[in-house]
C-alpha cells in the first residue's frame, strides 16, 4: 500500500492498554510500518516529549496526539485506502458514538472486572492476569520492582484513578453477570443490523475497538468479560473482523503470541 508519510510512526502505550490496543489494531489495520514502545507506567518516561501521562500516544514524525479516538481520524487521513472512518459525515458520526460505546461498555466491563470488591477472587485473577500482560514487556521496570509490586497489583488496579472512572461508566451497583448480559445484550442488537457495530456496510474503527477488547480478553482468558465464548453472535462478528486483517499482525503487542483463538 502507498504511504502517504515517509515520517517514523510510533505508537506508545502501556502492554494493557485497551485504547492502546485499539490504536494498535488499528495501525495493523492500515498495514502501516510502525514502532511500539511499551510505556512504563510509574515513569511514563518513554512519553516525556509530550509532556503529560497519558496514553496511548501516536507519534509520527515530530507531531503526536493522544487519545484513541483522534489517533484513529489521523491514521484515516494518511491512510484513505483502507477506509474505517465511514464515507458520509453521518457515517462518522454513527461510528464516533460506537466508538464511545465500546468504550463506556465492553471496556468498561473489562476494568470492572478487574476491580469489584464483591467478586474479590474473581477479579483479583483479572488484575494478576493484567500485571502478566504488563510486567514482563515493560523493559525499564526493574526487576526487583516487578517481583515486589506482584502481590499488590489488585489493590494498585483498585486504587488507580482513570480505571474507577472507566468502570464507572457502568451501573457498578449490579454484579458482573448482570452487566455482562446487558454489555452482551446491547453490542448483538448494534450489530443484527449489518454486521458491524455501528451500522455501516463496512468494518469500522468501532469494530477495531471491541475487536481489540475481545481479542485481549479472550487470550488472557480473562473472566466476566466480553470474549468470544461469550456467545454465537459475538464469536460470528470475531472471525468476521479477523478477516479484515492482514495474515501475520505484528506480535509485540501480545507477550502470548498467537493470542488464543485468533
Ligand atoms: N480517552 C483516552 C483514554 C486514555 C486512557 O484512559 N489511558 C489510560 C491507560 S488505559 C492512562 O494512560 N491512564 C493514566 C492516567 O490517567 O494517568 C483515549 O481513548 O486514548
Amino acid at each position: 500500500m502507498d504511504k502517504k508519510t515517509s515520517e517514523p510512526i510510533g505508537l506508545y502505550t502501556f502492554a494493557n492498554s485497551p485504547f492502546g490496543a485499539k490504536v494498535y489494531w488499528a495501525l495493523v489495520f492500515k498495514q502501516a510500518d510502525f514502532e511500539l514502545t511499551n510505556v512504563n507506567p510509574l515513569t511514563t518516561k518513554e512519553i516525556k516529549f509530550s509532556n503529560q501521562s497519558i496514553v496511548p500516544v501516536l507519534k509520527i514524525g515530530d507531531k503526536w496526539t493522544q487519545d484513541s479516538r483522534e489517533n484513529c481520524l489521523w491514521l484515516e487521513e494518511l491512510y484513505p485506502e483502507r477506509p474505517f472512518c465511514g464515507s458520509t459525515a453521518a457515517e462518522r458520526e454513527a461510528i464516533i458514538e460506537a466508538d464511545q460505546w465500546v468504550t463506556d461498555n465492553v471496556t468498561a466491563l473489562h476494568f470492572f472486572s478487574c476491580i469489584d470488591t464483591r467478586e474479590g477472587q474473581t477479579t483479583k485473577r483479572n488484575a494478576m492476569r493484567m500485571a502478566n500482560v504488563i510486567l514482563p514487556t515493560t523493559d525499564s521496570l526493574p526487576g526487583w520492582f516487578k517481583k515486589a509490586v506482584i502481590p499488590f497489583w489488585p489493590l494498585m488496579l483498585r486504587t488507580a484513578g482513570f480505571v474507577k472512572r472507566a468502570a464507572n461508566m457502568l451501573d457498578t451497583k449490579k454484579d458482573i453477570k448482570v452487566l455482562h448480559a446487558e454489555v452482551l445484550e446491547g453490542f448483538e442488537e448494534r450489530i443484527s443490523k449489518t454486521g458491524f457495530l455501528a451500522g455501516t456496510e463496512q468494518l469500522s474503527f468501532a469494530d477495531i475497538a471491541a475487536f481489540a477488547e475481545i481479542a485481549f480478553c479472550s487470550t488472557h482468558e480473562f473472566e466476566g468479560t466480553l470474549n468470544t465464548s461469550s456467545s454465537g453472535a459475538i464469536s460470528t462478528w470475531y472471525d468476521l473482523v479477523r478477516t479484515e486483517l492482514p495474515e501475520n499482525p505484528k506480535p509485540e503487542l501480545f507477550p502470548q503470541w498467537p493470542p488464543v483463538g485468533f
